[in-house]
């Protein structure tokens, strides 16, 4: 089945007139010709964008002047529209300024997590072939070698207090810039994500994909040019570069910047900002911070919830703290929004809600084939599959593997297994892939386990996620030695040992919290490696503290 706009009806026809002016093509349409011009059509120049803790102050004219000067820069150096850009660098509103360049010059903006290692940034540039690396000034002694070597011949440089060689070079140019008519199916931005087979695979969004969500989005979560986001995620990801700053920006409205969350921090900007986005461990953390009450956040007008699943138990505890209900809703890279809980409906606890508007969303059996379901019932079980103009444009270089997570008729399978209750809600219940989600993280055991079993102490590694109080999921690692019979030896020294060397290798967040060691993995008849047998014998490794 797929569903209605079903806890969006108020507001579905004016998106579905909205979306057909923006993505109207031809040469004659007055549609989209840049996601730029998009997110900028209702700013002001004069009022504030961005607001940082440090008392910093940036205009929306800063915001177009600054990307200007960006966008002048980049295109001096000879990229053409479509090259990319890569970006490893500290949060800054500098750092927003270079996405909104690329997209204004047409360049392919390509977000790293700052966290990436050089293993991991090796493979990124050697896939995406960037025209241009801007990365942290203290990080250029060993990124630009990685640069070069994949044949990139222009390295810049951006730091988190308004420095570096990008600013310096982008100076002189001037404050006015062409925005570059690149239209709709454009790439504005490939964002890496792990893979089940251990390769990361590049998300191509479109110009079209970022803009029609962002329009849904506004009216689904009632943007107003009077909001104040607090914005407290890292912006190399789907949620705190897209969802989050277009929300802000295609209202014309103001974000409180943060490097980092900090509970401490976001607990007294809710005192006079209306909407915080974040992943479930922002709300645990403001749940046991115990700073928040009712009073408190009298001005706030929506809290919003998402990347990995939010216990009801937090759900429920926030509520009974503040009086307000988190909204829950379900993205993907390669989807950005899918579902969202209603704004003014019911908000409820352990599901994600209904297909936003103009997001098609079906569920499909081991065959494929749809699963009925008859109005009023629960639905039976099944794979979630996705079809709309927010689905990406494919896998950069992997025509084959795109291919194959693509159903017929255009239909993208998520990989998440779910289920509409009676009343439509979406309840997503399990993974088809194997996929650990720590702190809103995304992170492939298959990678970790091809690192591991590379050590020359491992024989073979299986990586499995625990539950965890703060990141939902902690990644851990069982490893039977090599030779196996020396597991009973092994002990904190080794552990300590094979991780340090794995630090080097990989982002913290990727790290194993823990690596237990067996003679043996358990295996099926079929000689898979069960798992879930791994996950009940240490389920309680993180919880027992
Ligand atoms: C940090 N560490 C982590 C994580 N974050 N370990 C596991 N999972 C994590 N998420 C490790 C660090 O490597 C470090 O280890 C130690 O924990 C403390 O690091 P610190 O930086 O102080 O951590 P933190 O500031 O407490 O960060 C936790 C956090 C952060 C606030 C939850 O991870 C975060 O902002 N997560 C948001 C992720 C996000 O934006 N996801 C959206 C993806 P050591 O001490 O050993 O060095 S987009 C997406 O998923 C889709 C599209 C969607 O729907 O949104």
């Amino acid at each position: 089945m797929t569903t209605s706009p079903q806890g969006f009806t108020d507001i579905s026809s004016t998106i579905t007139a909205e979306l057909e002016a923006l993505l109207k093509t031809g040469a004659a349409a007055k549609g989209l010709k840049n996601l730029y011009t998009e997110l900028m059509r209702k700013a002001k120049p004069t009022k504030v964008a961005i607001r940082t803790l440090d008392g910093l102050q940036y205009s929306y004219h800063d915001l177009s002047a600054a990307s200007a000067r960006m966008a002048h820069f980049i295109r001096s150096l000879g990229l053409a529209p479509g090259s990319r850009v890569a970006a490893r660098v500290e949060k800054s509103p500098e750092a927003l300024m270079l996405y909104l360049a690329c997209l204004r010059s047409g360049m392919v903006f390509l977000p790293l997590n700052t966290g990436y290692q050089s293993e991991e940034l090796r493979y990124f540039f050697n896939d995406a072939k960037p025209g241009l690396v801007v990365c942290d000034p203290s990080a250029l002694g060993w990124i630009a070698p990685l640069a070069k070597s994949s044949g990139c011949h222009h390295v810049e440089t951006l730091g988190s207090a308004i420095s570096g060689s990008l600013l310096e070079k982008a100076t002189p140019f001037s404050d006015d810039f062409p925005t570059f008519a690149c239209g709709p199916d454009a790439l504005a931005a490939i964002l890496y994500t792990s893979g089940t087979t251990g390769r990361s695979k590049g998300a191509m969004l479109t110009h079209a994909n970022l803009a029609s969500n962002a329009l849904v989005l506004h009216h689904a979560w009632h943007w107003q040019e009077s909001d104040v986001l607090i914005h407290a995620l890292p912006i190399f990801h789907v949620h705190g570069l897209f969802v989050a700053i277009h929300g802000a920006l295609w209202a014309g409205a103001q974000m409180v910047w943060m490097s980092k969350f900090d509970a401490g921090a976001v607990a007294q900007e809710c005192a006079r900002a209306t909407v915080l986005m974040g992943v479930p461990t922002f709300y645990v953390r403001l749940v046991e911070s115990g700073l928040l009450t009712a009073e408190r956040v009298k001005t706030m007008r929506l809290f919003i919830s998402g990347s990995a699943p939010l216990l009801a138990e937090t759900h429920q505890a926030f509520t009974q703290l503040t009086g307000q209900a988190i909204l829950e809703r379900y993205g993907m890279s390669e989807t950005i929004m899918l579902t969202s809980n209603p704004y003014k409906g019911n908000r409820r606890a352990g599901t994600v809600g209904f297909a936003l508007p103009s997001v098609e969303l079906r569920l499909v059996d081991d065959q494929e084939t749809p699963i009925k379901t008859k109005p009023g019932q629960e639905s039976a079980i099944g794979g979630v599959q996705v079809r709309g103009p927010n689905v990406f444009a494919g896998y950069w270089n992997m025509p084959e593997k795109t291919k194959e997570e693509f159903a017929q008729g255009g239909w993208f399978k998520t990989g998440d297994m779910g289920q509409f209750a009676a009343d439509g809600y979406l309840v997503l219940v399990g993974r088809s892939k194997d996929l650990i989600i720590s702190g809103g993280y995304n992170v492939y055991p298959k990678e970790i386990e091809l690192l591991l079993d590379d050590q020359p102490e491992v024989y073979e590694s299986a990586v499995i996620g625990l539950s965890h109080p703060d990141f939902g999921e902690a990644v851990a690692a069982v490893v039977v030695p090599d030779p196996p019979e020396a597991a009973s030896r092994m002990g904190p020294l080794d552990e300590a040992k094979i991780l340090s060397r794995l630090r080097t290798m990989i982002a913290g967040f990727k790290l194993p919290k823990r690596l237990f060691f067996l003679p043996e993995l358990p295996r099926n008849a079929m000689g898979k490696v069960q798992k879930n047998l791994l996950r009940e014998r240490f389920a309680s490794t993180f919880s027992a503290g």
